[in-house]
């Protein structure tokens, strides 16, 4: 039992530091100071269980009880700080950690049952560990699925196990020296504690994870509109044109430019020129179809992939585009602001490159003949 706790403790002191140089990095994952301080409460209890036959009674049971239950909450706290839940349920925790302050008082000197009193610990952890798993449950983002994943089952064993516990609890009452458990006790401690590792590193790993998709939301995604900025959506585009299977599926490309932008700018200032950027990016985030892809092109330029839509199809799409963006209201000042569309349709053989060309020659007629409408470059119109 001696290498098992030990082995523990070194296994958390080992985490706790690698954690410590992870938080502190700035490529590490965010949030990693609430998983540092879990862990470390972990290892403050896992220290005053073992040493309660030379602690006072306060340290060995009523304080063990108390920190390991925060440790609990802090890893709580670093899930939804790294997934940014609002779900923190800090008066649930500091509800819990009163009560099982109280009776394991009560259970220490008043009517002294270490069986109760490891039981409320357990129910305590117990019910904060069932609210990360709720903030866990409720996390759609498809980046963190497998990291979720992970951490959901780590912590569902553990409740699991602490289920067991408390069962077994009740039929064998537990020894109150930890170093000398009954069997079934150390069964159940030797899991906690590789169960406790593996949260940690779960949670490490969804931490980085979480990072990850922060730089590669940053790394493609426009600032001002919140669309696909144009490095990205090339990626898209040419993921789409390589698949083979694909070649065969129609396809449109719309290239949607405002018009006289620049006298917008130099009439009602820049910002006025950023908030109309900004309201286009988002009537044309709104009027993009789940499987469509859509991007700020360049400075008032914007780029839409339409899957599976026939040329028809296409032009009545720009044509709903170009007179939304025409009556867009809602804007500080009374700006007009239009926009013309080139429209161009995929060939078989065709490449990014080429497809782009097309829909900036059809882009290029509509301004030519007036601005504030749709042309399609028909050189392949039957595709
Ligand atoms: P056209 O109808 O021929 O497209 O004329 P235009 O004025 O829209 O086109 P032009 O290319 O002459 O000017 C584009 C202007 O867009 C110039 C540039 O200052 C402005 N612009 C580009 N990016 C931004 C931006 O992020 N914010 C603002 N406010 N203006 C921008
Ligand atoms: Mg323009
Ligand atoms: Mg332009």
């Amino acid at each position: 039992m001696v290498v098992i706790i030990w082995g523990y403790a070194i296994g958390l002191l080992a985490t706790i530091a690698a954690c410590s140089v992870m938080a502190n990095s700035k490529h590490g994952g965010r949030n990693l100071w609430w998983l540092v301080g879990a862990l470390s409460c972990a290892l403050v209890g896992l220290l005053l269980i073992v040493s309660r036959s030379h602690l006072p009674l306060f340290f060995g049971f009523v304080l063990a009880n108390l920190v390991i239950f925060i440790s609990t909450a802090l890893l709580h706290q670093s899930i939804a700080a790294i997934l940014e839940s609002s779900l923190r349920y800090i008066k649930l925790s500091v509800l819990l950690a009163l009560a099982l302050f109280f009776s394991s008082l009560y259970f220490t000197y008043v009517v002294p049952n270490v069986g109760a009193c490891i039981m409320v610990r357990t129910a305590a952890v117990l019910l904060q560990v069932i609210a990360s798993i709720v903030v866990l449950f409720r996390q759609k983002q498809p980046a963190l699925r497998d990291p979720i994943r992970a951490v959901i089952s780590v912590l569902l064993i553990f409740s699991a196990l602490q289920v067991f516990r408390l069962a077994a609890a009740i039929v064998w009452a537990p020894l109150p020296d930890p170093l000398h458990p009954h069997p079934v006790q150390a069964f159940f401690m030797l899991f906690t504690y590789i169960l406790a590792l593996g949260g940690g590193f779960s949670v490490i790993w969804l931490a980085l994870c979480a990072k990850r998709n922060d730089l590669h939301l940053m790394a493609t995604t426009d600032d001002l509109s919140g669309l696909l900025n144009r490095r990205a959506f090339l990626e898209v585009l040419e993921r789409e044109f390589q698949t083979d299977e694909r070649r065969q599926r129609q396809m449109a490309l719309l290239l949607i430019d405002l018009d006289h932008f620049k006298s917008i700018n130099d009439e009602h200032g820049h910002q006025m020129g950023d908030e109309v950027i900004r309201r286009v990016g988002q009537l044309l985030w709104v009027n993009t179809r789940e499987m469509d892809a859509v991007a700020r092109y360049g400075g008032e330029e914007f780029v839409m992939l339409l899957r599976g839509t026939g040329l028809h199809q296409a032009e009545s799409i720009a044509e709903r585009l170009r007179t939304q963006i025409e009556a867009m209201a809602g804007l500080p000042e009374p700006v007009r602001v239009t926009a013309s569309i080139g429209i161009a349709m995929k060939t078989p053989d065709d490449t990014v490159a080429d497809i782009l060309k097309r829909s900036d020659e059809a882009l290029y007629v509509s301004k030519r003949t007036g601005r504030n409408r749709i042309s399609t470059h028909y050189a392949y119109a039957e595709y």
